[in-house]
């Protein structure tokens, strides 16, 4: 199996997440390192006889889902899910977040947008007062993202195409990634809504008003924050 990052907050955020599930659930089964332990953790909890059904926001998450014999499902089977569980690479006061680094930043939010409830899981470096340290995943058209990224610099940032080991990433719906450096971002909202507009782009991994509870763990243990 893949080796997955060991930090000790992220396993500890990632597994206090289980404590959330409810048997009967459908879970939205976000991506990333952290989230890796909530699934692991979640496995355990099948073997002993929870009954949940789970539909993945990667490829990467879906073969874990599987190592861990947690049962899938699909959007042709349910309408919406109980609960999503997903991670962030930043996260702001207002309980705003940057997604995407791990490059599946437009199944993450189709899972987390149809789930009653999102709790976001990470360790303490992700809080940020003001979101845009992190580089924008903005997920991109491969037919004319030259074009995408010329619009996307002419409204202030620099876009980057995602590499990597030397080819170009493709995201699991077939599309490239722009890592969209706009120093800090003022106000993600309406810098999410007018990279929606332009052609060519799929989605933005800014996720605003999506969740209301964020499990952190750092200095001060595990903290279960409110909105
Ligand atoms: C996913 O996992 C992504 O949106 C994000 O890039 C990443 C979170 O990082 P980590 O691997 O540190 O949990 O949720």
């Amino acid at each position: 199996m893949e080796k997955i990052d060991g930090d000790l907050n992220k396993k500890a955020a990632g597994e206090k997440a289980v404590e959330f599930i409810k048997d009967g659930m459908v879970l939205g089964l976000g991506s990333g390192s952290t989230v890796y332990w909530t699934l692991k953790k979640l496995g355990e909890l099948v073997e002993q006889g929870l009954n949940v059904k789970g539909i993945p926001s990667s490829k990467r998450t879906e073969g874990w889902a599987k190592d861990f014999n947690i049962p899938l499902t699909d959007f042709s089977q349910v309408q919406s899910m109980d609960l999503a569980i997903d991670g962030a690479d930043e996260i702001d006061k207002d309980f705003n977040l940057t997604k995407g680094g791990g490059g599946s930043l437009v199944r993450e939010k189709i899972v987390d947008a149809n789930s009653q409830k999102l709790i976001i899981v990470a360790d303490q470096s992700k809080l940020v007062s003001q979101l845009g340290k992190f580089p924008l995943p903005v997920e991109v058209l491969p037919f004319g993202w030259e074009v995408t990224a010329r619009k996307i610099s002419e409204m202030g940032a620099t876009p980057v195409l995602r590499e990597r080991e030397g080819s170009v990433f493709v995201s699991n719906n077939g599309n490239y990634i722009l890592d969209c450096d706009f120093n800090l971002i003022a106000d993600p909202g309406l810098l999410h809504k007018e990279l929606k507009q332009l052609l060519g782009v799929v989605e933005t991994g800014l996720f605003i008003n999506i969740t209301d509870t964020i499990i952190i763990s750092g200095d001060k243990g595990i903290e279960v924050l409110h909105k």
